[in-house]
């Protein structure tokens, strides 16, 4: 017999302040006929962000794969980057918008981020920087990317997409590598429909960037480099604003959701639930369970259980970006190069977290998982 939720579960749902909170800045945009290219609601949000997340330094973008293109240009990278095949496609490809080629190495196989094992061997005269990314929010050996970044001369930009509220250590995980590169797209923890921001080391770097991003321009009349439009709009701006008012208690509602999986699917043989990382308290963008052999079934077959019970989980990430067509000729992109890269998007599925899934829905989705007798009522 199968059971379906009411409506259709996702993978996400954006977090939205409520509408009626979100007029008035829509009347002070209405007024001031300030639309863009820097306004009041965009200084103020660049201010707020960077006090939220402990770092001095923040430009704000239309979205996260624009700043990425732009982090790439400001640092002049070129020639061939390592970075990891296991991520969202927008990694690689601002890579190829900078005809930059891209190295893949393997990645590790517990964070399920680039091993930094295998980086050195992947090293050639070519390289010229590390493009790591920290996957669901999990941080990366920074410490030792960093290291072998030092001894080769290597810039490091991080793809912190998921990262959003993640600390390392107490402290948050922007300040290392050259530069990390935000997402604020409506799938994202924090989210201004679209957005993202380039956390930046110093007031000269930032300078660059704000550049960068207004197509170079550094007065009316002066334009010092060939730069992109990518400056996030006023509407995305104080929608950010408002959103953060309400971001912390979304954090706490995903924990709570990331401990009930945990717990539900703890017991169940061939799930293996993502394991927290030592020192880093993590947003929980992402809740994410591999299926290995022992489970009753495939991973697909499961993915499509859910579906077929109204629950759209997704496999991020899979397929493999080194499998894509315009990758898989690279060297890099050879099969036995990335074995764990390959075994993991074979087994993983990420299940359904955002704010407003409630726990009725939650058990519902472990109940579908752990092969019980699904229900959609509460659990006293
Ligand atoms: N680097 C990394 C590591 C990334 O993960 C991403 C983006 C980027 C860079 C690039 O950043 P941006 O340029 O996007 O700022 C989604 C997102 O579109 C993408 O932002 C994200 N990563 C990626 C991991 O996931 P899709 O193709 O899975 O999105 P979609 O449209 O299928 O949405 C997933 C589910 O979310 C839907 O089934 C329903 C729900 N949803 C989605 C949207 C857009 C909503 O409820 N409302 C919405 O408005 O890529």
């Amino acid at each position: 017999m199968t059971i379906k939720a009411p409506d259709p579960i996702y993978v996400t749902r954006p977090l939205l302040a409520p509408l009626e909170e979100f007029v008035p800045y829509l009347e002070k945009i209405w007024e001031s006929r300030w639309l863009t290219n820097g306004g009041p609601f965009h200084q103020e949000l660049e201010s707020a962000l960077a006090k939220y997340l402990g770092v001095e330094h923040l430009a704000l973008f239309t979205n996260g794969t624009i700043a990425l293109v732009t982090a790439l240009q400001t640092l002049g990278i070129k020639g061939e980057v390592i970075t990891t095949p296991y991520s969202f496609v927008a990694t690689a490809h601002s890579l190829v918008w900078n005809s930059i080629t891209p190295v893949f190495v393997d990645i590790d196989p517990i964070t399920c981020n680039l091993d930094p094992d295998k980086i050195e061997a992947a090293i050639t005269p070519k390289t010229t920087a590390i493009l790591p990314v920290h996957c669901y929010g999990n941080p990366c050996d920074v410490e030792r990317i960093g290291q072998i970044a030092d001894r080769f001369g290597l810039k490091v930009i991080y793809d912190a997409a998921h990262a959003f509220g993640v600390s390392y250590k107490g402290k948050n995980l922007f300040n290392y590598g050259d530069l990390s590169v935000l997402s604020f797209h409506a799938t994202k923890v924090f989210n201004t429909f679209e957005g993202g921001a380039i956390v930046c080391p110093d007031a000269k770097t930032k300078k660059r960037v704000d550049y960068l991003k207004n197509f170079g321009f550094a007065d009316e009349v002066t334009v010092v480099a060939p730069g992109i439009n990518g400056k996030m709009n006023e509407v995305q701006a104080a929608f950010g604003l408002l959103q953060l008012k309400y971001v912390d208690a979304a954090i706490e509602r995903r924990k709570a959701i990331d401990a009930s999986y945990r717990r539900s699917l703890a017991q169940v043989q061939g799930i293996t639930c993502l394991a927290p990382q030592v020192d880093v308290v993590n947003a929980c963008p992402y809740f994410t369970i591999m299926v290995s052999e022992g489970y009753a079934m495939t991973r697909d077959a499961l993915y499509q259980k859910l579906r077929d019970a109204g629950v759209y989980a997704r496999r991020y990430f899979y397929p493999l970006i080194s499998d894509m067509p315009m990758y898989r000729g690279l060297e890099s992109a050879a099969r036995d190069n990335l074995p764990v890269a390959r075994q993991k998007a074979e087994q993983v599925l990420c299940l359904p977290i955002y704010p407003d899934l409630t726990d009725e829905q939650v058990t519902f989705i472990a109940g579908i998982v752990a092969n019980k007798v699904p229900s959609l009522e509460p659990v006293k």
